[in-house]
C-alpha cells in the first residue's frame, strides 16, 4: 500500500465518522464540503497523484472515485436520517392533545361608560325626553357664539378648546346640538343630547375626550321648580332613592340663573371622606334657566318661552356609581379592568 493509498483510507475513516456525528443538515453539509468540496481534503490528496509511478495511478484513481461515491452515499443517507428526525420532532412538538379541556372563549361586555350612558338616556326617555345627536366637529358659532360666549370672553378659557382650521373646533360640550334643534323646531321641546366632547385637559379626573349628557326643556311657563324637579328625580333614580341633592348658585354664560348640583357623598353618606374632601358632598352636574340671549340667537321669543338646561359628565357619574378613582382607566382598554363590569 503506497502513501497515497493510506491517506485515502484514513480520510475515509475520518469522513464516515464525521458524517455520522453531525446532527443537523447544515453542519452535515459543512462536513461534506470540508472532505469532498472543490477545495476539500480529497482534492488536496489527489494533487499528489502525479507524483506516483504511472502504473500505480489508475488503481489509486479508481480507489479515489470509489471512495468519493461511498462517502456521497453515506452523506445522503445521513441527511435523510437527519431530515426524518427533524420532521418527527416537529410533528411531536406540534401535536395537539385533543383530550385537553377547551380554552374558554371570552365573551365581550358593554363598556362601563356605555352602560351608564344607556342608563342615563333611558331614565330621561322614561320622563318623556327625546334624544338628539350632532357633529363632533363644530363651528365657532355653534360651540360658542350662539351660546352667549363671545370671542375674547374669559369663559372661553375654561373650555380648553382643540382648534381646527377654518374657525372650526372639536366641540367642547354637546350644547351645539340644542342650538341646531332650536333653529329647526319650535317649542315645546324636551330633549337630551348625549355624546363625546373634547377638552385639552388630562389628569385623574379629566381626559381629552369624555362623554356628556345635556338636557333642554323649553315651553311656556317653565320655571326653576321644573328644573329642580327633573334634576332631583333623575339623581334619585340613577343613584339612591334617598340621595340628598343641593343646588349651589354658579355662573354659565348660557344660563341665568345658574347652579351647580351636589349630591350627598355616595361613599361616606355625608360623614366626610377622602373622595368628598371631608365635605360630605360631591359635585355632580350643572344647570340653569336658559339665558334670553341664547333664545335670541335661535329666534325663540323669550317673552313667551322660558326653558331650563342641564349638563353632566358621564365618566364622573360612572366613577361615582362604580367606585373608580381614576378616569383614565376607562380609556386604557385593560381587559382585567373592563371585565369586572
Ligand atoms: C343651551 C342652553 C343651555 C347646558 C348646561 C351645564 C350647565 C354644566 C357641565 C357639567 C359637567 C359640563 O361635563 S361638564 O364639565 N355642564 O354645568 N351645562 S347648563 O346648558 C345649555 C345648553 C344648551 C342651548
Amino acid at each position: 500500500m503506497n502513501e497515497l493509498h493510506q491517506k485515502l483510507e484514513s480520510l475515509k475513516g475520518q469522513a464516515l465518522q464525521a458524517f455520522l456525528n453531525e446532527k443537523t443538515a447544515d453542519s452535515l453539509y459543512q462536513m461534506k464540503v470540508y472532505f469532498l468540496g472543490k477545495k476539500g481534503l480529497l482534492t488536496d490528496i489527489l494533487k499528489d497523484l502525479g507524483k506516483l509511478p504511472p502504473e500505480d495511478r489508475p488503481q489509486v484513481g479508481a480507489l479515489a472515485n470509489q471512495l468519493k461515491n461511498e462517502l456521497e452515499k453515506t452523506y445522503q443517507s445521513r441527511l435523510n436520517e437527519i431530515q426524518r428526525t427533524e420532521v418527527e420532532q416537529k410533528l411531536k412538538s406540534e401535536s395537539i392533545d385533543v383530550t385537553l379541556p377547551a380554552v374558554g372563549v371570552c365573551k365581550g361586555s358593554i363598556h362601563p361608560v356605555s352602560q351608564i350612558l344607556t342608563e342615563i338616556c333611558s331614565l330621561f326617555a322614561d320622563m318623556g325626553f327625546d334624544i338628539f345627536e350632532g357633529p363632533e366637529i363644530e363651528t365657532d358659532y355653534y360651540n360658542f357664539e350662539a351660546l352667549n360666549i363671545p370671542k375674547d370672553h374669559p369663559t372661553r378659557d375654561m373650555h380648553d378648546t382643540f382648534f381646527l382650521p377654518d374657525q372650526r373646533v372639536l366641540r367642547t360640550h354637546t350644547s351645539p346640538v340644542q342650538i341646531r334643534l332650536m333653529e329647526k323646531e319650535k317649542p315645546p321641546l324636551r330633549m337630551i343630547a348625549p355624546g363625546v366632547v373634547y377638552r385639552r385637559d388630562s389628569d385623574v379626573t379629566h381626559t381629552p375626550m369624555f362623554h356628556q349628557v345635556e338636557g333642554l326643556v323649553v315651553d311656556e311657563n317653565i320655571t326653576l321648580a321644573h328644573l329642580k324637579g327633573v334634576v332631583e328625580t333623575f339623581l334619585r333614580k340613577i343613584f339612591d332613592s334617598k340621595t340628598r341633592v343641593k343646588f349651589r348658585p354658579s355662573f354659565f354664560p348660557f344660563t341665568e340663573p345658574s347652579a351647580e348640583v351636589d349630591i350627598g357623598c355616595v361613599f361616606c353618606k355625608g360623614d366626610g371622606c377622602r373622595v368628598c374632601k371631608q365635605t360630605g358632598w360631591l359635585e355632580i352636574m350643572g344647570c340653569g334657566m336658559v339665558d334670553p340671549e341664547v333664545f335670541c340667537s335661535v329666534s325663540i321669543d323669550s317673552e313667551r318661552y322660558t326653558g331650563f338646561a342641564f349638563g353632566m359628565g358621564v365618566e364622573r357619574i360612572a366613577m361615582l356609581k362604580l367606585g373608580i378613582d381614576d378616569i383614565r382607566l376607562f380609556f386604557e382598554n385593560e381587559i382585567d379592568f373592563l371585565k369586572q363590569f
